[in-house]
């Protein structure tokens, strides 16, 4: 079989690099917003892509595995080393991924790595391009030939997608009870025992309810301030927390219904987000609809929260993604526009 009829030029195969790439890496992080079934669509748009790349990779290295020679190395070439090393190892972890494998790095796994080598390759691309790059016009040159040659590759990765789960059923490997998302399942309805995660470094003293209120203001005609014997609990409701670091746990959830506390606050017309804040600054909003319908829960599987999963209250926000059930939650404000520092808290609340 001679392999170069269906490989796309040499500038295509660069060019096609390049868009499967920003590709992955678009998908990648925007993965971290797949909470619903109706954006799965961006997980298969990253698998499809990340297929595309296993096979686009080998035809590059091929071509230019001359170059490495270690008497020719320059500043230049070194970097295209090391981003052909780190490509691959994005490409193994993932794949790897998906058919259950594990790793344990201290506080980080599998999915922790696959992460980083994937966000890696930004930098060292644009490096790697600030050297080499040819002007997308000499890779139209077999413009009509490639194109077909890239649809057939695309079709290829869909098809290859589309079977990687059965396959993963027929040998049960851990990859087999992945969700839409990616995440694979660990500690549902088994009370406090499932894993404890926290978004960058935040992790509190444990709270003395003693010295904790719930205060709920901002734009209401009535703010309180709720002791932890004063909440109105007594809802409940089924939820499954998907952390973006790769793992699910489905519980019964029991509290405070977000609406509840609303409903006796009486927000004012302009009100349009919840701004759940936790004792160490953690702060996330929702849109107040969502809000309603989400959870202050003290309990989970009937147990009443561990420290690590927030105690006394943390937020349970069904059909988004774990970073959002902010823990340690000790402000509900109403709020006409979001703020746009939450997206700097998240991150830096711990340190
Ligand atoms: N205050 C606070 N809440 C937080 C976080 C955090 O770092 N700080 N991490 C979030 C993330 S990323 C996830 S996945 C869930 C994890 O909840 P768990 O530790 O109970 O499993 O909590 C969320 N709530
Ligand atoms: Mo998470």
């Amino acid at each position: 079989m001679d392999w170069r009829r269906y490989t796309p030029s040499p500038r295509a195969v660069d060019w096609g690099l390049f868009v499967a790439v920003a590709t992955l890496l678009a998908t990648g992080i925007g993965t971290i917003f797949v909470g619903t079934v109706a954006a799965a669509w961006v997980i298969d748009l990253h698998a499809v892509s990340g297929i595309v790349l296993v096979c686009l990779l080998p035809v590059k290295l091929w071509r230019v595995r001359h170059r490495v020679a270690p008497g020719r190395l320059t500043g230049a070439r070194v970097l295209s080393v090391a981003l052909a090393v780190d490509a691959t190892g994005a490409l193994v972890t993932g794949v790897w991924w998906l058919f259950g494998g594990s790793l344990d790095l201290g506080p980080w796994g599998l999915f922790h790595l696959h992460t980083a080598l994937g966000l890696l390759v930004a930098p060292l691309l644009l490096a790697h391009l600030r050297y080499r790059v040819h002007s997308p016009a000499t890779a139209m040159r077999h413009g009509r030939r490639d194109a077909i040659r890239y649809a057939g590759l695309v079709a290829t990765g869909a098809v290859v997608w589309r079977l990687q789960g059965p396959v993963n059923d027929a040998l049960d490997t851990a990859g087999a009870d992945r969700r839409f998302t990616g995440s694979r399942e660990e500690g549902s309805d088994a009370g406090n025992r499932f894993p404890v995660t926290s978004w960058v470094a935040d992790d509190p003293d444990p709270v003395d309810p003693a010295d904790w209120t719930l205060t709920v203001g901002g734009r209401v005609a009535n703010g309180t301030a709720y002791d932890l014997a004063d909440l109105p609990t007594g809802a409940s409701g089924r939820a499954l927390l998907d952390c973006t670091s790769g793992w699910y746990s489905e519980h019964d959830w029991q509290g405070v219904r977000v609406g509840d506390l609303l409903d006796a606050a009486d927000p004012d017309d302009a009100a349009a987000w919840v701004q759940f804040r936790s004792v160490t600054g953690y702060r996330w909003s929702l849109p107040i609809e969502a809000a309603r319908d989400a959870l202050l829960a003290t309990r989970v599987d009937g147990d009443v929260l561990s420290h690590g999963h927030g105690y006394p209250l943390r937020l349970v926000a069904p059909g988004r993604r774990g970073f959002q059930w902010v823990k340690w939650v000790e402000s509900v404000r109403v709020t006409e526009r979001r703020e746009v520092g939450e997206w700097l808290a998240i991150f830096l609340s711990g340190v």
